[in-house]
């Protein structure tokens, strides 16, 4: 019999890499996915499997983390040997706006769904993941950060996902629930949501080495992060719910970067060289050489700049992960090294960006970019 799991957050980077692997491992993968008015399934559609078939193992079902009746239902029906809650408002800057429906759907929603699974009478058959964050860290109180450095949010995604992680853990100790935290750091892909900032890096530069675009305006580029790469930590998300004993892990690649070492390392990719001068808002990117015959940037252009309309009211400045315990314990490592992740997702970006380039130049459409 197959193992079957139950994602939430299917449409997004994480559960789509996650779907894919676990399909592969042979299980049968059923996903929650919001109503929109526009189709938000670019990311799985490639497992899209048509309903009128008898022999499927995707299912993809409508529903949402900020309501009881509809998650009891799904889980009831599904009866999942495992679930993956991956579904989040996650994007740090945005909760500032929108603190409530974050607290609701990041931190309550966790509580629906294990209450879910207690009034089933699942406890002792559906394992849980939670999708835990060094976010929690905030402000840098220890570094490397590891499983026992105290937590400090620093943002209402982060004070969400702490009453998140915390349930998990009260779940597990009040009910013996198998419910585990995955304490992620930063993973990026070429899938990656296009407002998280390597993404929109890389997009941008791929679209500046084209024509497409003059400049990248950016907030905080003192920011470092430990970014790894998302199909390696999907990876972990698995090793995790397949343990004896359920348990919290921090998952990471150990070596942390600046925006503004990320920003030159992308530039660097598509053989542009460039230099950063100035400092706070002033401090600006300006390119030294273009290598690269096919791209036309002149000496001096200048293709970065600081907006403050991207700072954050309260920041996370450093952010590096001691990944020892999944590495011993779960035999997780990764296989993508910051250059490797870089290198991805501005192959894909470059290739996205000259088919949008063969659109605008064809006069079939303009895409505003700007974000
Ligand atoms: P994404 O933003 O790419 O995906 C989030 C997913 O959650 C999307 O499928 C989204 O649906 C769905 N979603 C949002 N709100 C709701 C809701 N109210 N009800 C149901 N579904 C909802 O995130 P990632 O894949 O990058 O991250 C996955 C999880 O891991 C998130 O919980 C995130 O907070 C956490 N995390 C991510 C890290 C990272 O670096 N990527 C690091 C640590 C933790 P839709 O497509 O319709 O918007
Ligand atoms: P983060 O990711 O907040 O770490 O949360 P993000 O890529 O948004 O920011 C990383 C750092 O870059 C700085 N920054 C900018 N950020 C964005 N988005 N846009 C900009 O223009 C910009 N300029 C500088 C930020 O200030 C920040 O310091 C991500 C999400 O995936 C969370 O869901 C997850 O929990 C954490 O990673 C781990």
């Amino acid at each position: 019999m197959s193992k079957v799991a139950l994602i939430t957050g299917i449409t997004g980077q994480d559960g789509a890499y996650l779907s894919e692997y676990l399909l592969k491992k042979g299980y049968v993968v059923h996903g929650i996915k919001r109503r929109s008015s526009l189709f938000n399934t670019e990311r799985i559609d490639h497992l899209y499997q048509d309903p009128h078939v008898e022999q499927r193992n995707f299912y993809l079902h409508y529903g949402d983390l900020t309501d009881s009746t509809n998650l009891i239902r799904i889980i009831q029906e599904v009866q999942p040997d495992e679930i993956y809650n991956l579904a989040a408002m996650s994007h740090v800057q945005v909760s500032f706006d929108t603190p409530e429906y974050t607290a609701n759907a990041d931190g309550i929603g966790t509580l629906r769904l294990l209450e879910a699974i207690r009034l089933l009478g699942l406890t002792n058959k559906t394992r849980f993941y939670q999708a835990s964050t060094s976010e929690l860290y905030g402000l840098v109180q220890e570094v490397p950060q590891t499983e026992k450095t105290p937590f400090y949010p620093r943002s209402p995604y982060a004070v969400a996902k702490l009453y998140g992680y915390w349930i998990t853990v009260n779940y597990r100790e009040a009910y013996n629930m198998f419910a585990c935290n995955g304490i992620l750091f930063n993973h990026e892909s070429p899938i990656r949501g296009e407002t998280f900032v390597t993404r929109k890096i890389t997009r941008a530069v791929a679209r500046i080495a084209l024509g497409l675009q003059q400049k990248l305006f950016l907030g905080n580029l003192s920011a470092k992060r430990d970014w790894g790469h998302a199909k390696d930590y999907v990876k972990a998300m698995y090793l995790m719910l397949q343990q004896d004993q359920p348990d919290d892990y921090v998952v990471a690649t150990g070596v942390t970067t600046s925006v503004r070492e990320f920003v030159v390392r992308a530039f660097s990719e598509v053989g542009i060289e460039i230099e950063f001068k100035g400092e706070g808002v002033e401090e600006k990117g300006y390119v030294v050489a273009c290598n690269n015959p096919e791209y036309k940037l002149e000496k001096g252009a200048c293709v970065v700049e600081v907006d403050p309309r991207y700072f954050r009211p309260t920041e996370v400045d450093l952010l590096i992960g001691d990944p020892s315990k999944a590495k011993s314990k779960l035999g997780w490592k990764p296989n993508f090294d910051l250059n490797a992740l870089v290198k991805d997702m501005m192959k894909e970006d470059l290739k996205l960006m000259k088919r949008d380039k063969f659109l605008n130049d064809g006069g079939y459409r303009t895409l505003n970019y700007y974000e």
